[in-house]
């Protein structure tokens, strides 16, 4: 927890909000997490155990008295790692549903003959999965490759069919740990059950048991996800876009959309473009309606069609303090409860639109995919009917940046490339990007990802780590809260190039492109394992071989926890800026830091410095580089 006073210096927005917060009485997510100090210690070294109504449990761990063992006798690494597996099995659930409902959203697109953007990828997924597509249409295409994803989640046999996308030594390493995912549901039920009162004890076999679920994230559902969504809405493609607070607009109807699923937003572009729509909000005295993202979804709109990107996770409740959002409109996960009361003390509406995330004080319009147009358009009107209940006490601020945003990795491999037709798929090789990093000018690649934590200064360490990653030429690949704090500070900007070391400056120059590559929402670091499978592939070597590292700085959600767990299975070194609550278990956290790296060639590291961790990152890097001989 920090004071506020760590907030001033930074290019966030949040300091002049957070001061009319306060003049409005506004309590905010750092306020309670003021009211919430001290904060638990078992609770904090996951020792608290709530698994049985014999409990709750809690192992002692700072005095030799008091308890060290549950009432089932269950020890502090059994309580530990199921808390952990726990927490990972319902990321991996958060990330699979989202692409199972895009999935589905496929489907009744193919069955209601709406459009569906990306035929190319549609045509190679449909090869990749074994459809036969010569001759086939369209929409009977895309309604197979639904069907064939929807039974991912729950076929009785095989394995997940993009576990076939990982280079050869990895699958054998999931096969020699018996990890390699089945089918989706399968893997997060198998945790929830192992993990029951008096079933699995052994702290190994129960991270094994989250590895396979987290895998089931990673190449399944988030990959189902984000592929599916490109297919139905388009693969992003470089283009520019505007960031941060001082995107809502004083003279409109300001709608933000906010949580994760694209099938919503994508329905919501649609709307707010409708002629009759916009002559409404002109009927009501706007000039117009201006829609704008937040979080992941906010990524997905602005990666596809360059809607505004209008904050992250910790400015959700300062949007509403602005005073001119008519309407947030938000779907599932990361959506403070608290918003209906920051509501409720301005005219914002807090709608909501899933069955799976209702809460007290909104107005709940549900979305439903079958209708999704008339269901966005009702949702807009509201919106534009609410512009007159708009009083003076508003305050827009002026932070607001550009940046180049839309790398998915076709646009990246076209970039290397120099390729400027924008419809090839996945024409091109990754030659350039190896070669530049065999020759050193480019020391190697980082992922930076995951949210917003208030124990520190918000945006703050994801953008610290970034820049001194560049600085030291190594190029940085980010996605969703992660990607609106570098974007807010400028990294995507052309001038960022100025922050470079000199071999990522001319490289960046060259390929003109950012030093720090927007990839998309949370679902889509399904890409950067893609880009790294290819990678990979393309060097002969394993994911774990490469001279890559990734970092969560700020992370909070569960669904990190899956994407961290998934990314060290992966082969991949993995910094937590947050330490997760796993170290009232020695074992454990040896585990996960230091014996997962013998196995799958992966780990977390805990560093909860940027610059530490930056410097964690180019020493692992430099190891890499010499275990490759470049
Ligand atoms: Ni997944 S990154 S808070 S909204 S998970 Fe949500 Fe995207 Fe973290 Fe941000
Ligand atoms: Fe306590 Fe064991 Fe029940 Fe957990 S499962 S609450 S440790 S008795």
């Amino acid at each position: 927890m920090q004071d506020e006073l760590s907030y001033v210096k930074d290019e966030t927005a949040i300091p002049s909000l957070l001061k009319k917060a306060k003049d409005d009485k506004i309590e905010t997510v750092w306020d309670r997490a003021l009211a919430m100090q001290p904060q638990c210690g078992f609770g904090e070294m996951g020792v608290c155990c709530t698994n049985c109504s014999m409990g709750p449990c809690r192992i002692v761990k700072i005095s030799p008295d008091g308890p060290k063992k549950g009432i089932c006798g269950a020890t502090e690494d059994t309580i530990a790692s199921r808390n952990f597996a726990r927490s990972v099995a319902a990321g991996s659930a958060a990330h699979s549903d989202h692409g199972r409902d895009i999935a589905e959203a496929l489907h009744y697109a193919a069955e209601q003959k709406r459009p569906i953007k990306d035929e190319k990828k549609l045509r190679a997924l449909a090869e990749e999965w074994g459809i036969q597509t010569e001759g086939r249409s369209v929409e009977d295409l895309a309604s197979k490759v639904a069907e064939k994803a929807l039974n991912e989640f729950g076929k009785p046999f095989g394995h997940l069919q993009f576990v076939e996308r990982a280079p050869q030594k990895r699958k054998e390493i999931w096969e020699s740990m018996d990890v390699t995912p089945r089918a989706i549901d399968r893997d997060i039920v198998e945790v929830l059950h192992s993990t029951h009162m008096g079933c699995d004890a052994d702290y190994r076999n129960i991270i094994t048991a989250a590895v396979r679920a987290a895998l089931s994230d990673g190449w399944g559902g988030s990959m189902i996800g984000t592929e599916l969504s490109d297919i139905l809405f388009g693969t992003p493609v470089p283009h520019e876009v505007e960031a941060n607070l001082g995107v809502l607009k004083k003279d409109c109807v300001n709608i933000v959309v906010h949580g994760h699923e694209p099938t919503l937003s994508e329905a919501l572009v649609l709307a707010v473009n409708d002629p009759d729509l916009i002559e409404a909000a002109k009927q009501e005295g706007a000039q117009g309606i201006n829609l704008v993202g937040m979080c992941c979804t906010g990524n997905e709109v602005a990666m596809r069609h360059g809607i505004p990107m209008a904050g992250n996770f910790f400015q959700q409740e300062l949007a509403v303090v602005t005073g001119v959002v008519e309407a947030m409109v938000v779907d599932v996960q990361c959506i403070m409860p608290s918003l209906p009361q920051v509501a409720k003390c301005y005219h914002t509406k807090l709608i909501t639109t899933s069955r799976k995330a209702k809460i007290p004080g909104a107005v709940h319009m549900e979305f439903d995919e079958k209708n999704s147009v008339e269901c966005a358009r009702k949702i807009v009107l509201e919106a534009v009917m609410n512009f007159k209940n708009r009083t003076d006490n508003v305050l827009v601020p002026e932070e607001k940046v550009t940046g180049r945003i839309g790398y998915s990795v076709e646009s990246i491999i076209r970039a290397l490339d120099g390729i400027t037709n924008t419809f090839a798929h996945q024409s091109g090789t990754v030659k350039p990007l190896v070669d530049a990093v065999k020759s050193g000018v480019l020391r190697g690649v980082a992922a930076i990802v995951g949210c917003n934590n208030h124990r520190v200064p918000a945006d703050q360490s994801h953008v610290l780590l970034a820049k001194e990653l560049i600085k030291n030429d190594v190029l940085v690949v980010t996605t969703g809260c992660g990607a609106h704090a570098c974007i807010k500070a400028g990294l995507m900007s052309e001038d960022a190039v100025k922050l470079c070391g000199k071999g990522l400056a001319t490289c960046c120059e060259l390929l003109k492109v950012p030093p720090v590559l927007h990839m998309g929402s949370c679902v889509d670091i399904s890409r950067i394992l893609q880009l790294l499978a290819i990678i990979s592939k393309y060097m002969n070597v394993d994911i774990k071989d490469l001279p890559v590292a990734a970092a969560a700085p700020e992370w909070m959600s569960e669904k990190a926890l899956s994407i961290g767990t998934y990314a060290v299975a992966s082969g991949i070194y993995v910094v937590l800026g947050v330490t997760p609550q796993i170290t009232g278990s020695e074992n454990l956290t040896k585990y996960l830091t230091s014996d997962m790296e013998n196995i799958y060639g992966g780990r977390f590291e805990i560093e909860s410095d940027p610059i530490k961790a930056a410097h964690k990152i180019l020493d692992h890097i430099e190891v890499k580089r010499k275990q490759l001989d470049i």
